[in-house]
């Protein structure tokens, strides 16, 4: 299988191998670059792959959203060759990218595969408080996310100064150069890129210098190229801030609506082609709340709004909140799902489960979704995957054959490790269990213990810990860039391994330096709450020592 779930796959004839691919027709290039990244050679005398440009009700229009789309595409296969068709350049950056799997996967065959995407918006944010992630990361993110398929990035740190705190200043000529090499490396991606700003902890509504530097502001980005734009006025006081406001708007809704129309008329004034995306204020709970009801129908039309579902971090995203939404703010939602990051109170959590919780005919009723990612590249990528391939194709979207998929381009044969660690750490938005794995252990031995089974409960809570032991082995590695991210829960597992060993040797022989060791570490790791956090060792620790 490969991921995205492509939507039409009818190539179920002979097996075609291919050792190398000879290109003909278009984009040509750019497929031969794309093919290099999957490490598949191109020849002269190498399996004949066309490439045409078709634009036709057949390469353009999807049924099931009865609308054009620049991404679909079809790939026709019998033993001489391999068509491929699309309208856009869009649309063979997608069906070279799923060639590419289908040959490394040994699973291209004759017939004919027909694809395209069912949410148009599919994409992430850098949106989160907390480090920004480093050039090397953006790009290695972006590229992957790119092969699964999505189609739009949002710039949108909270802790780049130039965002938020200092939004009124320019870039230095360094950081704009950055900026630069990010939107032309997401152009070649085949990503739409996003540039957003954050005004709203010190803009003074009713100050025309304001307006200039913000106006300015998106046009020193624009000077790069950028033409889609968001401005953001999320987390920021809900009372006015300066007196000259507090006279001239009866609230703060009325403002942000006079800021929004100015700036969406100034940019279109400047160039009609700019893209403009919003996030209100109230970006979550109530659709039907004044402000965001008066928000929305006040703003025109063809401006996207974003929207975090009934939560911030919303466990799930319906279509009938959506359809609510619609009605109420005459704008089908943008989610900014705010799933994997996991900062402000989270931080303690570290999300690499796969997407759940998403209604599967949710793309009929809203924009897109944005995720919202970790301060944490390499563990966002999981996740990620998970989520391009549920926008991809979400009749298709199996969550856990997709974390499977993607614990497997991660990791390779040590994804059921990985996995058997990464299922201690699953608490999330979506999902308040601890480990299932943890409890299940903990309630047979203990069952067994209880009904006399003394021998059998110790030797599968020594299974257990030598597995848990395994991983932390595995996952030590810090010159893995995923393992690295991850030594902070590294740590906390290394203590639960601890605790383990502690309450086991109690229960094998409950002498009294035994306990008081157990006990000793139990008053520690209490004392670090964190440390049991998702776990239900306390209580098992504590049983114990009865
Ligand atoms: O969600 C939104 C719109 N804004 C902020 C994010 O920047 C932040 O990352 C998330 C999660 O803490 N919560 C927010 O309120």
């Amino acid at each position: 299988m490969i991921y995205p779930v492509p939507q039409k796959n009818n190539l179920n004839g002979n097996i075609i191998e291919i050792d190398s691919i000879k290109l003909s027709g278009d984009y040509t290039e750019k497929a031969e670059k794309i093919l290099a990244s999957y490490d598949i050679d191109v020849s002269d005398n190498g399996f004949n792959v066309e490439i045409k440009f078709v634009n036709s009700r057949k390469t353009t229009y999807i049924e099931e959203i009865c609308k054009l789309c620049n991404e679909k595409y079809f790939i026709t296969a019998d033993e001489n060759k391999v068509l491929i068709e699309a309208a856009t350049k869009r649309g063979a950056f997608r069906a070279v990218n799923t060639l590419a799997k289908l040959i490394n996967k040994n699973e291209l065959k004759t017939g004919v595969l027909e694809d395209y995407p069912l949410f148009a918006k599919r994409g992430y944010i850098e949106g989160f408080y907390g480090d920004t992630w480093e050039q090397s990361k953006r790009l290695s993110v972006m590229s992957l996310m790119a092969k699964y398929g999505m189609n739009t990035f949002y710039y949108a740190p909270k802790d780049d100064d130039y965002h938020r705190e200092k939004w009124r200043e320019l870039y230095p000529e360094k950081e704009l150069g950055e900026l630069k090499n990010l939107f032309d490396y997401a152009t070649e991606n085949e990503l739409d890129f996003c540039w957003s700003i954050g005004p709203g902890l010190t803009y003074k509504y009713t100050s025309e210098e304001d307006f200039d530097l913000l106006i300015n502001k998106i046009r020193n980005v624009y000077s790069i190229g950028v033409r889609n734009f968001g401005l953001l006025l999320d987390d920021i006081p809900a009372d006015f801030q300066y007196e000259e406001d507090s006279k001239a708007f009866d609230s703060t809704v009325d403002a942000h609506i006079y800021l929004v129309n100015k700036t969406y008329n100034a940019l279109k004034d400047f160039d009609s082609s700019i893209n403009l995306t919003v996030c209100p204020t109230q970006y979550f709970g109530d659709e039907n709340g004044y402000y965001i009801s008066k928000f929305g129908s006040s703003i025109p039309a063809d401006v996207s709004l974003f929207w975090t579902g009934a939560e911030i971090c919303s466990r799930v995203q319906t279509v009938r909140e959506a359809d609510s939404f619609m009605r109420s703010t005459c704008h089908k939602p943008l989610y900014w799902d705010n799933f994997p990051v996991n900062d402000a109170e989270m931080f303690q959590e570290m999300h690499i489960g796969a997407l759940i919780g998403r209604d599967k005919d949710l793309y009929k009723h809203c924009e897109g979704i944005i995720s919202n990612v970790m301060e944490y590249a390499e563990c966002s990528k999981i996740p990620l995957m998970t989520i391009a391939d549920y926008l991809w194709n979400p009749d298709a979207y199996n969550s856990d054959k997709s974390l499977d998929n993607a614990h497997d381009e991660m990791l390779g044969e040590n994804k059921d490790l990985f996995f058997y660690f990464a299922e201690h750490l699953g608490v999330s938005c979506l999902n308040r269990h601890a480990s299932a794995f943890m409890s299940e252990t903990f309630e047979k031995i203990n069952f067994q213990r209880a009904i006399g089974e003394k021998e059998k409960s110790l030797e599968n809570f020594r299974n257990y810990i030598a597995k848990c032991r395994e991983c932390l082995n595995l996952i030590s590695d810090t010159s893995v860039p995923l393992f690295e991210e991850m030594q902070k829960w590294v740590k906390k597992f290394s203590m639960c391994c601890d605790l383990m060993d502690a309450i086991y040797a109690v229960q094998e022989n409950p002498d009294e330096e035994k306990k008081a060791y157990l006990a000793d570490l139990l008053r520690k790791y209490n004392s670090d709450a964190v440390v049991l956090t998702g776990f239900c060792l306390r209580e098992n620790a504590e049983k114990t020592l009865k």
